[in-house]
């Protein structure tokens, strides 16, 4: 496979970017090789500028859910911007896009839109801790959150890809009110709150682990951290960023049925623009400037351009059928995956919840941040540049999640479990 003009952008782009790249994951580094520079992608597959198409299952990290360039979110987007890009003033747009997620999400109140994930979850603790006069949070080891100082303690995602447990540039006081807890355990959690209970102000956390593979909830997890919240007046945060339309049109508090008190969005709801949003219950979301004194701001905050896109995208997930499919062809992929490690003879331990989906490269099982670095990266890698090879784009990490579109065919899916019949004997026999 050709790369020669990726690799000759790669080398321009480290002039003037540091690592050549604009988020870390990118850069392969826990892969090996280099990044491919994209140049434009339609439906399922995106297209590297050496002209090379791919089954791509990293969707952006999330936000693609229908595919790429989907006709209709184009069209709104073109609409729009016709319109003028952004006002700094409110607009009927934002209004809707509001309507629709406090519609999806009934613990959803009222909600705030930001320009990202990490805004979405940096204002979310800030009013958890206005509302309760607290400093404490409490947060899960491989959970990410975004690059908040006060949560890179242990983050998933990049910070895990690069082995660091935390974030040079943190100063100390900014962490020491972070306890960062093992997932799925329970305990620990009534542990800490048992003794430090008054003094926490949220607990915050993916219901559904996305940031170290995926791993989901444990029976009685999310439930018991629901209730050690509700007794100690803590404020429960969900970060649905990825898992928010997602999982389901209502995201996983709609699967689990619990209900935090807070609520983080981003991805999906900006239809591939950028978009974070936090919203919950209203007695805790009227501390938010201007109505109370937490304060929070931001010059593209609901911008109609991403409101656009995102409304677009909401009322065609809204559809009938939409989660069904998706649940039927990702589970045919994991299950044909899993078919093909074990005809191989690989260990691995497969998870998924709707579509979004990992392969860890261990026996298993896998239930939270330790287990999950017990995985074999270096055969992660050879899978990952097979697969690559192969004409298909995994994350360029083991500690990523796989996400399906609804633009994925079932021709996609077949060639990408006969593909990985390839990519297991890779890993296994050493041999990218
Ligand atoms: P952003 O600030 O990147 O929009 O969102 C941060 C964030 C918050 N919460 C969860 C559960 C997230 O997964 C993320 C960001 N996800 C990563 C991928 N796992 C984004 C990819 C990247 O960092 O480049």
């Amino acid at each position: 496979m050709e790369t020669k003009r990726s690799q000759e952008l790669f080398a321009q782009a480290q002039r003037y970017i540091p690592g050549g790249v604009n988020s870390p994951v990118r850069a392969f580094r826990a892969v090996g090789g280099h990044p491919l520079f994209i140049q434009r992608a339609a439906g399922s597959r995106i297209y590297d500028v050496d002209g090379n198409g791919y089954i791509d299952y990293v969707g952006s990290w999330g936000p693609l859910i229908l595919g790429h360039a989907h006709p209709q979110v184009v069209a709104a987007i073109q609409r729009a911007a016709r319109n003028g890009s952004s006002y700094g003033a409110p607009t009927e747009l934002e209004v809707e896009l509001a309507r629709l997620i406090t519609e999806a999400v009934p613990s959803i109140e009222l909600v705030r839109m930001v320009n990202s994930g990490t805004e979405a979850a940096m204002s979310a603790i800030r009013l958890a801790r206005g509302y309760t006069r607290r400093s404490k949070i409490i947060k899960f080891d491989g959970c990410y959150h975004g690059h908040v100082d006060g949560l890179l303690v242990q983050a998933g995602s990049g910070a895990t890809t690069f082995g660091i447990p935390d974030s040079l540039g943190v100063p100390e006081d900014y962490t020491r009110n972070t306890i960062s807890l093992p997932y799925n355990d329970l305990g620990a959690v009534e542990e800490v709150v048992s003794k430090q209970g008054e003094e926490i102000a949220c607990i915050i956390l993916e219901p559904i682990a996305g940031n170290m593979g995926v791993i989901p909830p444990q029976e009685g997890f999310l439930q018991g951290i629901r209730r050690l919240c509700s007794e100690y007046g803590i404020v429960l945060i969900f970060d649905e960023v990825i898992t928010g339309f997602r999982v389901a049109y209502g995201g996983a508090q709609s699967l689990y049925g619990v209900t935090p008190d807070l609520t983080i969005l981003g991805k999906i709801i900006g239809g591939g623009l950028p978009v974070g949003a936090f919203g919950g219950k209203r007695e805790i979301m009227e501390t938010i400037a201007p109505l109370g004194g937490v304060y929070q701001a931001g010059t593209l905050s609901g911008n109609p351009l991403a409101m656009m896109a995102g409304i677009e995208t909401l009322k065609i997930l809204s559809q009938e059928e939409t989660y069904r499919k998706l649940e039927e062809g990702a589970q045919r992929l994991t299950e044909g995956m899993k078919a093909a490690a074990e005809k191989v003879g690989i260990p691995t331990f497969s998870t998924r919840v709707g579509s979004c989906f990992c392969t860890f490269f261990q026996e298993g099982p896998v239930t939270d941040y330790a287990s999950a670095k017990r995985s074999d990266t270096q055969q992660y890698a050879r899978f990952f540049h097979t697969m690559l090879a192969e004409g298909i784009y995994f994350a360029p990490s083991q500690f990523e999640a796989g996400f399906l579109s609804l633009a994925h065919s079932s021709e996609d899916i077949e060639q990408t479990i006969a593909a990985s019949t390839k990519g297991f004997k890779a890993a296994l026999e050493g041999t990218p």
